[in-house]
């Protein structure tokens, strides 16, 4: 039998122990089942961790050395998280037991409790035998959210930034960041935005959320730019703005109001944006380019668009989708459509990013094959403006912005 793939559907999973040996250890027992582990070891990092990332599972050390672990519950819960839980604690197993009940009370699954010192053993089991996720549905099945409130919350700043590095897969230097927005509601906790984007979109308030997103996002942005004039930002566009023939002259206005300059700034638009109406999209692209501004392929090799037409626009960035890098070790078709890739974008000039690298084989893979820029878990998850700055100041890349 050789390794399962680990598809899109891959487990991920948090470890939450303020121990280093701890979570390695449960880092690698989640390793051998071909689940990828995340660790954190304060409270803090854990809650900008979930607001991130949608895990599968949590292994959740009770007695953290500044906070009960309790708390994080909540954060769960608020994030809109449908992990299943795992508690760990040297406490006695009544004081496990009461939190498996206060995890239940707060709608959160609980796969079991384990003991100190950690039986890998029971782990495994317990990791085998995780409950199917529920995560898939929780967009649709979600309750439908009143337009007024978002409205409400555009006006409020309650929608709010994460950024996600770019790096160069061989010296791990910066070379900028994507913006991913996420909505902190009193009202409804966590939202994101494959929630609230395509209620903007249906309620005709995807261009002042947009417009907000750009502006917020720039500001934080300016004096990171300022100390390293080659970092670029990119912002997510909804296919709806790619309709709006006001959008070049809105984006002039927020990068003026910004004092970013325009070749700083990179508009993601996915295939399927651009085909639904070519010409009024080329019509966009191109006075967007002519202003400076650049323009990024999202989730190339997701859509069904015609390779031509779509390459005749005036990208400057193309970013090959998560199904590919993912993939890239155990599909054999996957490196070469990866290889032929990076020589069409070679071709044309264009910047390639890969997205979604987890690992490290995976990023060394890609740098073989002549990828030279990734974004993805392995390098950070998507982190809010002071989490990204902390990072910066503990990792490799410090160099790049201080
Ligand atoms: O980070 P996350 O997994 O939650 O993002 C989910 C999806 O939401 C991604 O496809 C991403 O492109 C999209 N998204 C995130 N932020 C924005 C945004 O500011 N505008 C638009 N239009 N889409 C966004
Ligand atoms: O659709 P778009 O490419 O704009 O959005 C990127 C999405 O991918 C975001 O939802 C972001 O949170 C998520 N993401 C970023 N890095 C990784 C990664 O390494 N693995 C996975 N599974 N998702 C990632
Ligand atoms: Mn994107």
């Amino acid at each position: 039998m050789t390794q399962e793939p680990p598809g899109p559907s891959a487990a991920r999973l948090l470890v939450v122990d303020d121990e280093a040996v701890q979570r390695l250890i449960v880092a690698r027992a989640a390793g051998t089942l071909g689940i990828a582990a995340d660790g954190a070891a304060t409270l803090a990092e854990a809650v900008e961790r979930v607001q991130a990332v949608a895990y599968d599972v949590v292994v959740l050390d009770l007695g953290l050395r500044d906070h009960d672990g309790i708390e994080l519950l909540r954060s769960l819960r608020e994030a809109g998280s449908d992990a299943v839980l795992v508690f760990v604690s040297g406490f006695d197993e009544r004081v496990r037991q009461a939190a498996a009940r206060l995890a239940a009370a707060l709608g959160l699954r609980v796969a079991g409790t384990l003991g100190k010192p950690l039986l890998v053993d029971r782990l495994l089991a317990l990791l085998r035998a995780l409950p199917e996720r529920t995560g898939a549905k929780r967009a649709e099945e979600a309750p439908d959210i009143d337009p007024a409130l978002l409205a409400a919350a555009i006006e409020n700043d309650e929608i709010i930034c994460l950024f996600q590095p770019k790096v160069t897969l061989q010296d791990r230097r910066l070379v900028g960041m994507e913006v991913l927005t996420r909505w902190r509601s009193p009202a409804l906790g966590l939202v994101r935005p494959d929630r609230f984007i395509p209620l903007a979109e249906r309620s005709g308030l995807i261009d002042r959320l947009t417009d907000r997103i750009m502006a917020q996002s720039l500001e934080l942005f300016r004096p990171w730019r300022q100390q390293r004039p080659e970092l670029t930002l990119a912002i997510n566009l909804s296919p709806i703005s790619l309709t709006d023939l006001t959008l070049p002259e809105r984006v002039s206005t927020v990068l003026a109001d910004s004092g970013v300059p325009p070749s700083a700034l990179v508009l993601e638009v996915t295939e399927g944006a651009v085909m639904a109406d070519y010409v009024a999209a080329a019509d966009i692209m191109t006075r967007l380019r002519i202003r400076g501004v650049k323009l990024s392929i999202d989730d190339f090799g997701t859509g069904h668009s015609s390779l031509l037409s779509l390459l005749r626009l005036p990208f400057s960035e193309l970013k090959i989708d998560q199904s590919f890098v993912r993939t890239c070790l155990h599909d054999p078709e996957a490196p070469k459509i990866i290889r032929a890739v990076v020589s069409l974008a070679r071709e044309l000039g264009l910047q390639l990013v890969a997205e979604g690298v987890e690992t490290e084989p995976v990023a060394e893979l890609l740098t073989r094959l002549g990828c030279a820029i990734g974004q993805g878990y392995l390098f950070a998850p998507p982190l809010s403006h002071a989490g990204l700055v902390e990072r910066l100041r503990a990792t490799v890349w410090a160099e790049a912005v201080r």
